[in-house]
């Protein structure tokens, strides 16, 4: 993909994403049908659907020959990501929309080739942009976001993690190390919202994102974003993302990844 190009598609996909969270905004208030999906904490709504529906027209209008490749159903079925493809999760933080109406967040990833182009995450409530280019840097509101380089001590890390993990059931991962992380660090937050966590992670709020279970259109956008402040993106165990597939996750500063994978990660295979 040109410059020119990517550009274009860049203006286009920002511009979509603002008159989505605008047509959400004005409807927040307006009483909600709340379906359920794979378990009974497992919502959607019907702002979910007709904002992804929104996506599938807008990018067909605009670039017929692009993919979509979103959570609720309304775009392509993709089984490789040959060509381009936007990777949409129409309202990351679902939960929080419906319960708190606020913390969630609107994710677009837009991959040629398997090759994270564009990422943008939109936070809806607070009118706040996040967005990136592949090797151009990442903005918060069109600001330059700052390089994670600084020095950062495990010790001194807050990391977001869901705990669910520190059960002993859970099926992913061993909780007596989980649980030892969260002694050694310095505390753990939980937004709801991947895309918002992946943001924080990159913006340096957060300094690493540790999730078991995560589907491509929650890792996307903020993946691009993260990366280009140097941060890493990688299964929890330390592997190339799948962008297909459920999968695992650690996101963080470059100077706590490998020591958390290593310490503190063990998946239940
Ligand atoms: P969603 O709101 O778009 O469904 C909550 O911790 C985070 O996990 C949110 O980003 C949420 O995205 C995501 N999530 C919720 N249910 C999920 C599921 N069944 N599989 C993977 N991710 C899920
Ligand atoms: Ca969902
Ligand atoms: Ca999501
Ligand atoms: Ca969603």
């Amino acid at each position: 993909m040109d410059n020119t190009e990517r550009t274009l598609i860049f203006n286009k996909a920002k511009e979509f994403v603002h008159e989505a969270g605008e047509r959400i905004r004005k409807k927040i208030d307006d009483p909600r049908t709340i379906e359920t999906k794979s378990n009974r904490n497992d919502l959607v709504t019907e702002m979910d659907q007709n904002t992804e529906k929104f996506f599938a027209e807008k990018i067909k209008e605009e670039f017929p020959e692009h993919l979509l490749f979103g959570e609720e159903g309304f775009g392509d079925d993709i089984k490789d990501l040959t060509g381009t493809v936007w990777i949409v999760d129409p309202i990351d933080g679902t939960m929080n929309f419906v319960h708190q109406k606020r913390n969630f967040a609107i994710s677009v990833g837009i991959y040629t080739d398997g090759i994270g182009e564009v990422g943008i995450i939109y936070d809806v409530m607070q009118d706040v942009m996040y967005t990136a280019l592949r090797e151009g840097g990442a903005y918060k509101n069109g600001e330059k976001l700052a390089e994670l380089t600084y020095k950062k001590p495990i010790e001194e890390s807050i990391i977001a993690l869901n705990t669910t993990w520190l059960l002993p059931e859970n099926p992913h991962i061993d909780h007596i190390g989980v649980g030892n992380l969260v002694k050694t660090i310095r505390s753990t937050r939980s937004y709801g919202s991947a895309a918002l966590e992946l943001v924080y992670v990159a913006e340096g709020i957060l300094d690493g994102y540790l999730t078991m279970s995560l589907m491509p259109w929650d890792i996307a956008a903020g993946r691009i974003i993260i990366e280009e402040v140097g941060g890493i993106v990688t299964t929890a165990d330390g592997l190339e993302l799948d962008m297909l597939n459920r999968t695992s996750m650690m996101a963080s500063h470059p100077q706590i990844h490998s020591g958390v994978i290593e310490e503190f990660v063990t998946l239940k295979k």
